[in-house]
């Protein structure tokens, strides 16, 4: 089903010419932001220097750091009153980069989240369960409108009290969830304790988070869905720019809104299709903030073929971002290879941590990992038994000697939004 066939399937030369028309636009309203007019006049270029769509590749990156250098309102391409809502990322540290929309942002957005919706076999007769953070985190509102767009009855739950969620799936006959993957486990988890069954649901759209296939299946098994992956930045709106297709083999970016490029993310050189590295995007039709080929800092590749549905070319699903990669002893790990791992064995459980430290100049990782309590014994070699297992498992998918310690179900920290199962303490000062 489609919510914009045109769109959706627009591809060959007339794909080309929106594009490149799209990209001027872009490129010249970047000139209404300070700090773009002198990344150009740095770089030597001008809007008009972009005559073919392969010009893009003269144009300077656009760098997370130089969105929130220009804190508040500083990377705003409009006149403020034209501005009618601001979100911000989720910044850990210091200040987050604010993310503006005009009247036009916000119906663009709610657009892509209509053409996701439709695209996975969602209309008016579904009862949609948004359990995201409905603040400043773009997933709450973004779907909230995307999927009223479409006239699903929309329960903005947003996020907590775990177990009244639960209630509502089952009060109001929800059909379709939206929440973390890592909350989707969750909700499994209180749902088993509760001996709650969830008949009704048929959809889950999980996002805004690495997640592997492991983590799929157990959550279409647990939850009894079809789950579909959904990918998106505050930056580039928020949820929406990137979404699965029930061919459940790479994600849509939606080629009218975005341009999508590969690079190495060291030389900063662009990859053929097919080849693994940061994905850099210039939104086409983006009012309020304008970006120019900007460092999204998530790995993943362009799949060469188009996909079988008719939307064009895909991108393979985010294994992690540039920044969340861990070097070990000289071995990049990302902790979705490491939660992919673990969920591949029945004993332990998909709670798992991470620590990273440096003792005696050496990096150490040691893994904390819940046991399943429904499938393991409890006796104390078995113990012994599985710590080896999950250790030689690690050992064989990262290449990577690690302590594995075994702990109680239950003790480790859930979750409601991003999960954050990575503690690196190698900088820290004891
Ligand atoms: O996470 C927007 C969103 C909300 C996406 C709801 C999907 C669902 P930010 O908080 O700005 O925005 O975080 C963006 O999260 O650069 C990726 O590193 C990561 N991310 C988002 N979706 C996925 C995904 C929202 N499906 C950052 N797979 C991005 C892997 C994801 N990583």
């Amino acid at each position: 089903m489609f919510w914009n066939r045109e769109m959706e399937t627009i591809s060959g030369a007339d794909l080309e010419a929106l594009q490149l028309s799209r990209l001027k636009w872009t490129v010249h309203h970047s000139q209404n932001v300070d700090f773009y007019r002198r990344k150009f006049r740095d770089a030597g270029v001008t809007p008009d220097d972009i005559t073919i769509l392969a010009d893009v590749e003269k144009l300077p990156f656009t760098y997370k750091k130089e969105l929130r250098d220009a804190y508040p309102f500083g990377n705003i391409a409009v006149p403020m009153k034209q501005v009618v809502r601001i979100h911000t990322t989720s910044g850990t540290t210091g200040k987050p980069t604010v993310v503006s929309y005009t009247r036009q942002d916000l119906d663009n957005w709610s657009e892509l989240i209509a053409r996701n919706l439709t695209m996975i076999g969602l209309t008016d007769e579904d009862i949609f369960q948004n359990a995201v953070n409905y603040g400043l985190f773009t997933g709450g509102l973004g779907f909230h409108y995307g999927a009223e767009k479409i006239g699903a009855t929309v329960i903005p739950s947003a996020t907590g009290n775990t177990k009244r969620q639960i209630e509502m799936i089952q009060d109001f006959g929800v059909t379709a969830i939206h929440c973390t993957p890592s909350y989707g486990m969750h909700l499994a988890e209180v749902a088993e304790e509760m001996g709650a069954t969830l008949d009704t649901l048929r959809i889950g759209i999980f996002g805004a988070e690495p997640w592997s296939e492991n983590m799929r299946k157990e959550l279409e098994e647990r939850l009894g869905l079809e789950a579909f992956d959904s990918y998106g930045m505050s930056e580039m709106y928020g949820p929406g720019a990137g979404f699965e297709c029930p061919e459940h083999d790479g994600l849509h970016i939606w080629h009218d809104c975005y341009l999508a490029e590969i690079i190495d993310p060291i030389t900063g050189e662009r990859l053929p299709d097919g080849e693994k590295g940061e994905l850099v995007v210039t939104p086409l039709v983006k009012e309020a903030m304008p970006l120019i080929r900007y460092r999204t800092g998530d790995i993943t590749r362009i799949i060469p073929e188009d996909c079988p549905c008719g939307r064009g070319k895909k991108i393979a699903r985010i294994t992690g971002r540039a920044d969340d990669m861990l070097v070990i002893r000289g071995i990049n790990v990302f902790p979705s290879q490491i939660e992919h791992t673990l969920l591949s064995i029945p004993d332990v459980g998909d709670q798992f941590m991470v620590y990273v430290d440096r003792i005696n100049h050496l990096d150490e990782m040691t893994i904390e990992v819940e046991i399943n309590r429904k499938s393991f014994s409890g006796e104390l070699a078995d113990l012994a038994r599985l710590q080896k297992t999950v250790a030689g498992a690690i050992k064989e998918a990262l290449n990577l000697r690690t302590t594995v310690r075994l702990v109680e179900p239950g003790s480790l920290p859930r979750f409601e939004g991003k999960a954050r199962h990575v503690v690196d303490r190698r900088n820290e000062i004891w």
